[in-house]
């Protein structure tokens, strides 16, 4: 057998992959553990203000930053906010934009559909919870020289990244929830990012509020979000 520890590839080294090779007894324990786990995880819309330290929510970005991406070109830039002047101007412009949304932007139907979930232009959990992570998008990238080099799939790999993160964040115990407020270019000016970089998500990451209540939603069973062809 081959065992080298690296091969060359059109002239760049590639590494020998570390494998995990689990017996399928312990393969379905593991996936049916995650599952059980993952599957408890929901968008928690009240926080405690009780701090996290910086160097969790580092580790979390880079869990995130283990994402697959377009030629690995990991297009993305978290930007961690704590600072509660900056907290405030987010919320500030943030409840501003839901307002219009809320009053003007929004389809009746759409605004029907959120209903159940109890959502409204108040986002309190902007200044409350002790860290707001901004996931910014690079359409493109700039080198050395100034020139402009390309990404690729940004959305899916900013995507990906994001649930890594939202992952990674319940599996430490702490909540979040996928904010969107529409558009978000107030984003790119407040926290000063680059021409290159859009606003794509924004994560608030904390504790949640105890008691906090959330929707009791449902989740699809597998023959609704699955097709198998064997
Ligand atoms: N962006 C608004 C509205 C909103 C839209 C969807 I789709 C949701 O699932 C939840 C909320 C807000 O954040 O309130």
């Amino acid at each position: 057998m081959d065992t080298k520890p690296h091969i060359l590839v059109n002239g760049h080294t590639h590494v020998r992959y570390q494998e995990n090779i689990l017996s399928q007894k312990e393969l379905l324990k593991q996936s049916q553990a995650l599952y059980f786990h993952l599957n408890k995880r929901r968008s928690v819309r009240e926080y405690a203000d009780t701090p996290v330290p910086k160097e969790v929510i580092e580790t979390l970005i880079k869990t995130a930053s283990t994402a697959p991406s377009g030629a690995h070109k990991q297009p993305w830039t978290f930007c961690a906010v704590s600072n509660p002047a900056l907290k405030s101007k987010i919320r500030e412009a943030a409840e501003a934009e839901e307002k219009e949304s809320y009053e003007s932007r929004m389809s009746e139907r759409w605004k029907k559909d959120l209903e159940p979930l109890g959502t409204d232009m108040h986002k309190p959990f902007l200044e409350i919870a002790p860290w707001l992570i901004i996931v910014f998008k690079k359409v493109h990238d700039i080198d050395e020289k100034g020139e402009k080099t390309n990404n690729y799939y940004v959305n899916e790999s900013v995507g990906i990244a994001c649930g890594m993160l939202i992952t990674a964040i319940h599996k430490a115990g702490l909540v979040t929830l996928t904010h969107t407020p529409s558009p978000m270019n107030f984003l790119a000016k407040l926290l000063n990012r680059p021409s290159n970089e859009r606003a794509y998500l924004l994560l608030p990451v904390g504790y949640p509020k105890s008691p906090t209540y959330v929707p009791d939603i449902k989740r699809k069973p597998l023959d609704e979000v699955a097709e198998f062809y064997e």
